[in-house]
């Protein structure tokens, strides 16, 4: 049972290079954060990357909204990465025709595939967006997390939606690292979940996000790596809120495999 089973644990059950990677971070600095880095401005990005930067196991950015994007925000991006041991994830959401997933994924002024170990897709194009990023040039060693669920409320998924996202994900088990889900939906120890709406003491926002607290995500939603944005950059000092984010999802995982 994936739930019940400690990370070290699960390492023999993934077929796919960031998966593993992303466990033994996860094992080593004791974290299942991800923070969303959803700022607009470069300077603001690699602070906020430097701050919370011990106490994550992976960055997640939407690059498009960086408002002074230039190619240069990624070497430092990267050592920064590299320093503390994190791993780059762009929260592209693919979702089109497998050639312009290619193409998106690999050119352009952003060239995800360059940089970005992990990022994300929708099934909802079905297989040929899979077979995109596994065939697009860039970095040998990459992974996608499969959108099965989302947080936002009122979104158009159901049940028939997420079991075929689902049978898509077991069928390219070299690919994807995991699922983006709110519930857990998989008992694959090789598969991860990653939960957003993730906040402590605010339950939503104005554009139908919606939040669980830590310790509710871990230990009745199934997450395994918790993704928090606005409970961390819209803190006076990310770092402490990054830290006491960490320490809260690793007791609750802590809680979960203890027999
Ligand atoms: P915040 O914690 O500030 O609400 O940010 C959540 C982040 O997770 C955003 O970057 C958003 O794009 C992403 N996300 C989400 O909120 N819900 C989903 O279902 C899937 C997401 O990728």
């Amino acid at each position: 049972d994936r739930l019940k089973l400690s990370f070290e644990k699960r390492i023999p059950f993934t077929k796919n290079l960031v998966a593993t990677e992303l466990l033994k971070i996860m094992s080593s600095k004791q974290t299942t954060l991800c923070v969303a880095a959803d700022l607009t401005n470069s300077t603001d990005i690699l602070n906020l990357a430097e701050q919370v930067g011990p106490h994550i196991c992976a960055l997640k950015t939407h690059i498009d909204i960086v408002d002074d994007f230039h190619e240069n925000l990624l070497k430092p991006l990267k050592e920064i990465a590299d320093r503390h041991n994190f791993i780059l994830f762009e929260d592209r959401k693919f979702a089109d025709i497998g050639k312009t997933v290619e193409l998106q994924y690999s050119k352009g002024v952003y060239k995800i595939s360059s940089w970005a170990k992990l990022v994300t897709a929708h099934s909802l194009c079905g297989k040929g967006v899979l077979d995109a990023i596994k065939g697009a040039e860039g970095l040998e060693n990459r992974g996608v997390f499969l959108l099965a669920e989302l947080s936002a409320a009122g979104n158009l998924i159901d049940e028939a939606y997420v079991k075929k996202t689902l049978k898509l994900a077991e069928e390219y088990p070299e690919l994807i690292v995991g699922l983006v889900s709110q519930n857990p939906l998989t008992n694959n120890p090789g598969l991860l979940q990653l939960t957003p709406g993730v906040q402590i003491d605010t339950k939503s926002d104005n554009l139908g996000q919606q939040y669980n607290s830590p310790e509710i995500i871990v230990l009745e939603k199934g997450a395994d790596i918790a993704v928090v944005g606005r409970g961390i950059t819209q803190s006076n000092q990310p770092a402490v809120a990054a830290l006491n984010y960490k320490n809260i999802l690793w007791q609750a995982y802590l809680n979960r495999i203890k027999q």
